[in-house]
This record gives structure tokens, sequence and C-alpha cells, in this order.
């Protein structure tokens, strides 16, 4: 498949080339790391390790990791590598509990970050004749500016409308004939619902792809979302203590998302163990930043779940590829002792005809015992659908994730529209044993 490459020099590097470079650079921001970051030093000379001693990319998993809970305790800028007068933006995470956490940018970060950006947009098929309909909220959060200076990197048309007002987005989409839709997937069938309930056919539109992130999703939302919208809907990561997004999207072959790799270093533990694992398998990403100056993160647990693939892509990229994250080593809900991702319950939700992609998993505790249920929205016919066809549906679902999951859950079927919506990331899990 021919297609755009932004950045063909460090997109499809020889692998050999790209270690020596990536070894480089890992060493001249582990002795600036060293030198410029207390906790890093600390950490470093706890375990009797110096800067010098990583001579080959295999020495990083000498390395102490990196965690959130270092971040927290360093509150504010104890993370930053730089005096606060050499950073030119500051952003800080979306964690619901606690502090947030706060990263930094110098101008040769967000130079970088931009051209990052631009990288997987061009993947994803962006180009200088496209208007770029950014949905994200702008603020704090790294998606919108993260998205906003990749399409100017391009020379797209940018629409900065921030998260939210649906029906304002939709008449905007209409009248500036915005080509590209950026959001989180759960907010692209927000707005594939609206399109739907004002009748506007999306033919009528002239969007041509979409590109989503911020939060998981399956195969089977973007083959709705494609169907739904009309669009190529392509999935990006990232996160804000590493640079926000950036650090993988997919390109249109749609086989997994290419790693910028020459910016990070990528490894696979097993999360119990912390052990490296070796190419292919499943287990949390560990991430390590590699030209940025404000906010190095060395060997930071990502806690997301996926696995690398190495093989040379048919768009010709040579960058590792990560799979779609399958949940998170934190996140992940243990049901009577059974570990379950929500991804998996909604792959299930989504193959069967008239469940919306609008769900939510409550799980409480009754007596000893975990109880999952899972609220769906409906089509209209079939919550007003006679008793017992709602029922025989409704134990279709729990039958076929019980098969998947190994585990029981109760299923509840909802009006549709009656499960919150979120203008940013959907809140999926409500997990009551914790109150
Ligand atoms: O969500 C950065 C981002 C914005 C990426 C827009 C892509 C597009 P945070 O708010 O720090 O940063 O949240 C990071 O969100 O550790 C993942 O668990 C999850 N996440 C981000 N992108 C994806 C994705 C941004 N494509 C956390 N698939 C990460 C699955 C994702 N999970």
């Amino acid at each position: 498949m021919q297609m755009k490459i932004w950045d063909p020099q460090h997109e499809t590097m020889l692998r050999e080339d790209l270690e020596q470079l990536q070894l480089e650079r890992l060493q001249a921001t582990l002795n600036r790391a060293y030198k410029n970051v207390t906790c890093y030093r600390t950490k470093f000379n706890s375990q009797g390790i110096n800067p010098e001693d990583v001579s080959t990319l295999a020495d990083l998993s000498k390395l102490p990791f990196t965690t959130k809970e270092d971040l927290r305790l360093n509150y504010p800028y104890g993370m930053f590598a730089v005096p606060l007068r050499e950073v030119v933006r500051i952003h800080s995470s979306s964690g619901t509990t606690g502090k947030p956490t706060v990263v930094g940018y110098t101008k040769n970060d967000l130079r970088m970050w931009s051209s990052l950006v631009a990288r997987f947009m061009t993947a994803a098929g962006v180009t200088p004749d496209d208007v770029v309909q950014i949905a994200f909220g702008y603020g704090m959060f790294t998606g919108a500016f993260g998205l906003h200076y990749g399409s100017e990197t391009i020379g797209a048309a940018v629409i900065p409308m921030s998260g939210g007002n649906t029906d304002k987005q939709i008449m905007i989409m209409q009248d500036y004939r915005s080509s590209a839709l950026v959001c989180t997937p759960s907010y692209a069938i927000t707005i594939a619902d609206r399109l739907d309930s004002l009748g506007i056919d999306p033919k009528t539109l002239s969007l041509k792809v979409g590109l989503f992130g911020g939060e998981p999703w399956s195969e089977a939302m973007r083959r709705e979302i494609e169907t739904r919208l009309m669009i190529s809907a392509t999935d990006n990561y990232g996160l804000s203590e590493i640079i926000g997004p950036g650090v993988a999207g997919e390109c249109q072959c749609k086989c997994g998302m290419h790693i910028s790799e020459d910016a990070f270093i990528a490894e696979i533990i097993d999360p119990e163990t912390c052990q490296v694992l070796p190419p292919g398998s499943v287990g949390e990403l560990v991430l390590t930043t590699i030209t940025k100056e404000a906010f190095p993160m060395i060997r930071y647990r990502t806690r997301d779940i996926t696995c690398l693939e190495y093989e040379t892509c048919q768009c010709g990229r040579t960058t590792a590829r990560m799979k779609k994250t399958m949940g998170r080593s934190d996140d992940m809900l243990i049901i009577k002792g059974v570990n379950v991702f929500p991804s998996q319950i909604e792959e299930v939700l989504i193959a069967i005809e008239g469940c919306q992609s609008h769900y939510q998993l409550i799980i409480d505790r009754k007596g000893a015992l975990d109880v999952l249920e899972v609220c769906i929205e409906v089509t209209e016919n079939i919550f007003y659908d006679e008793m017992k066809l709602q029922r025989a549906f409704l134990e279709n679902i729990e039958r076929k994730i019980d098969s998947v999951l190994g585990v029981g859950v109760v299923v509840k079927l909802v009006e549709p529209n009656s499960i919150p919506r979120h203008e940013g990331k959907a809140a999926r899990v409500i997990d009551r044993r914790k109150l």
C-alpha cells in the first residue's frame, strides 16, 4: 500500500540503525536525568547504578521503573529536568483521584511533539487539503493541543471546536465541510447517534477520516464508527506522562499502532514479576523517552496491557506496532476471582444487533460474592418489546458474556440515552466494592 510517510528517515529506519540511534539518545537522556532530577539520581544511587553503566540497549532492563507514585511524590515540578524558565507549556493527566500529574515541555519538546503527531495524522491519511475538527476538550488534557499542533504542522486547517455541544459540532461539520474528525471513540458514537436522531445522512457530510484515541475501544466499535460516519477510523495512543498523543498511531493498514521508536523505547514486562518479556508477549507497556528535555521519563510503567510486533508493515514503516490495548494492569476487574477486561464485554455487546455502544459495568458485592451488572442501552423497539422477547434477548447476552469471560453476569437493558454521556472519556466502570 503506497501512502505518504511524514518522516521517512525515522519511520523507515533499518533496525540496526534505529537501535544505534536509540542507544545514543538513551545515554544522553540518562545523563541529563541523573544530573538534573533528584528522584532519578536517588533511585539510581540506591541501586548502585550509574548512567555510564548503560552501554547497550539491553542494559536498560537494569534501571529502576518510574511510576505514577513517583510523579505524585514529586508534585508539581520535581521531575522536571530543566529550570522552569525553559519550560514553555504545562499539561497534566486526566486523573480522577488526588492531585493530577504535571508535565512540561520545552520549545524543542513542542516541536518534536508536533512532528510526532504529524506522523500518525499523515499515516491516517490527513493532508494539507483537510479541514480538521478537533472535538477533544482543550485545556490541561493533551489530546486537543497535540492534534491541533500536528494538524498545523501538516498544513491542514484546524477547527478548534473543543469537546461537547454535539449539535454545534454537527452544524460546524456541515457548514465548514470538516473532512477529519478528532475525538474519543465514544464521542464519535455520540455524534453518530445525534446525526441519526436529527435525520442527517452522513453521506451529506464531507468527513473522510477520523482519528480517535484517549481511551480503549474495540475492533467492533471501529467498524460501527466507520459505517455510521462513513469514514476511515484510526486509533492513536499516548499518555500525558510520556508526551500525550504521538506515542503511537495506526496507518491505513490498521494492523497495530506504529510506535515512534526514535523518540520512545518500548518494553513489555510481566506486571507481576516486572521481568522483561520476549517480543510478541502480552504484558504491560513500559516506555522510556529519549528526546524529551523538560520531562524525561525512564522506564515509565504505563499500566496498559498490549503486545508489540516488529515485522515491517505493508505501508513501509519499520517501527514496532502495538496492538490495541487490552485493558490496564490496574483496572483489570477481578470478578469472583476471574480476570475481566471491560473491552471483552464490549466486543460481545457490539456484535449483538439491538445493543447500542453505550454500556456501563457496575460491580458490587452481595455478601461475599461479587456481582457484575452490565447495563446496556438497547434500541427502542427492543426496550418496548414484549416481555418474553426481551427476556430471550437478555438471556442470550448473558450466555454470550458468560462464554467469553467464564463468569456469570447480570444484564440489565436500559432505555436509549439513559446512561450518562461524557464529552471526553467514557466512564464505563463503577466499582461499588471500594465504597
Ligand atoms: O489520553 C493522550 C491521548 C490523547 C492519546 C488523545 C491519544 C489521543 P492521558 O489522559 O494521560 O493521555 O491518558 C492516558 O489513556 O495510559 C491509556 O490507558 C488510555 N489511552 C490513551 N489512548 C488510548 C488508545 C491521553 N488509543 C491513558 N487506546 C493511557 C486505549 C488509550 N487506551
